[in-house]
């Protein structure tokens, strides 16, 4: 199927720009870009496979064409000619060579997957943290995360991976790596990019209801670049203000796509920010809050706890994967959304604090009683 000549494949779906990558244009198209080390391997046993079959299909259909022509009966009382029942050189001859082709296809298949299992020693790690429906990707120990991963080129990518909730799975398709990412496991994916550029990143369990929404990107830059992109990272988290480094949490924790600050409400999602901070919030339970500080961050690390009239109960918890500066920094944004917090206060969330240095180190292991959020129903 093409569309404006472009083939009509998934991985095509969002437009993503490449002009750095030659290689596109594989054999009809039918593999997305080859752009890390595993993709020649990997896609060369695939057209071996689809050629051995092509070429199986061509000569069992030939011959019984031609069988079919050459030794019909002829005249209705036409009587067999001949009664061959066996033929050894035959039979030995169509075993051996489809066994020695399966067993090149198991050797170099194990291969591959033996190459895929084994992460150098070196590799620069990465941990992917998958909830429903969106992925964050945490870098040097957790000190800062993104919604879209960010790699190096040419050096060797480990990655880390995690559910907050049920099965995911994390799909590379111009990589060719795809695993499980099973709560309560941390299993382990690695590849080495090795083109520049932006590719799709997706989930591909799809058992539950927006799996197929989990669509993100891998950005590939040059070493150089990516250490420049860390060490900005790193900066930003540490110096924001709270008001700003709120507003970056609100996008890449994934608050941003279940919760807008306009106003409007989204399908599958939680109530807008905006005027929530000192409006009475009406619960579930037909009792009313106040949604002071205390209740803003019992939102945050205790969904479950009060639950907005009109919602279900699908927000994640965080505790546990804010630490107390970044949980401060949701509250003060939560907060800037409401017309009743006066301008003063508004100036000052977006001042940073003064010296008060050493309580952004080591709050990160709040105990909040690290519970889930939601029931693990779907997987
Ligand atoms: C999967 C969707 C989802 C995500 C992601 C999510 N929330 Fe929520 N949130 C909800 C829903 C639904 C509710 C209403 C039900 C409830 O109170 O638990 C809610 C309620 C809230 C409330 C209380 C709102 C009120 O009506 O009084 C706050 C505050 C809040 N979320 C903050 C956040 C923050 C901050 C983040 C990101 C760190 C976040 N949420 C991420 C779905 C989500
Ligand atoms: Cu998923």
């Amino acid at each position: 199927m093409f569309v404006n000549g472009v083939p009509l494949v998934p991985w095509k779906l969002d437009n993503m720009d490449n002009p750095s990558i030659s290689n596109q244009a594989s054999l009809f198209r039918l593999l997305p870009s080859s752009s890390s080390t595993f993709a020649p391997d990997h896609d060369w046993l695939f057209y071996f496979i689809t050629w051995v079959s092509v070429a199986a299909f061509a000569i069992v259909m030939a011959t019984m064409i031609y069988f079919v022509i050459r030794y019909r009966r002829r005249h209705p009382d036409q009587r067999a000619q001949s009664r061959v029942s066996h033929s050894t050189g035959l039979e030995v001859t169509w075993s051996i060579i489809p066994t020695l082709i399966f067993v090149f296809i198991f050797w170099y298949g194990f291969k591959s997957f033996m190459d895929k299992a084994n992460p150098p020693r070196d590799a620069y790690t990465i941990t992917a943290i998958a909830w429903t429906w969106g992925w964050r990707f945490s870098y040097e120990d957790g000190a800062f995360e993104s919604p879209e991963l960010y790699v190096p080129r040419d050096r060797p990518v480990r990655i880390l991976l995690t559910s907050q909730d049920v099965i995911h799975s994390l799909f590379i398709p111009d990589f060719r790596v795809k695993k499980d990412v099973v709560p309560d496991r941390l299993n382990t994916m690695w590849f080495t990019a090795t083109e520049v550029g932006t590719f799709p990143l997706l989930c591909a369990e799809y058992c539950g209801r927006d799996h197929s929404e989990m669509l993100s990107k891998v950005h590939v830059l040059e070493d150089r670049d990516f250490r420049q992109w860390l060490s900005e990272e790193r900066q930003a988290a540490d110096m924001l203000p709270p008001l700003e480094l709120g507003e970056r949490l609100y996008v890449n924790l994934g608050c941003a796509s279940c919760h807008s600050i306009d106003g409007s409400s989204i399908s599958g999602g939680g109530p807008s920010f905006l005027n929530i901070f000192r409006y009475e919030r009406p619960l579930r339970t037909g009792e009313a809050v106040m949604a002071d500080e205390e209740y803003l961050r019992r939102s945050i690390l205790e969904p479950g706890a009060e639950v907005t009239a009109g919602y279900n109960n699908i927000m994640p918890s965080y505790a546990g994967q804010v630490n107390e500066r970044q949980l401060a920094a949701l509250v003060a944004f939560v907060k800037a959304q409401s017309d009743r917090l006066t301008a003063e206060e508004l100036e000052a969330l977006k001042r940073l604090p003064e010296e008060d240095e050493e309580s952004d180190e080591d709050a990160a292991d709040e105990e909040a009683g690290d519970e889930q959020a939601q029931p693990a129903e779907v997987d």
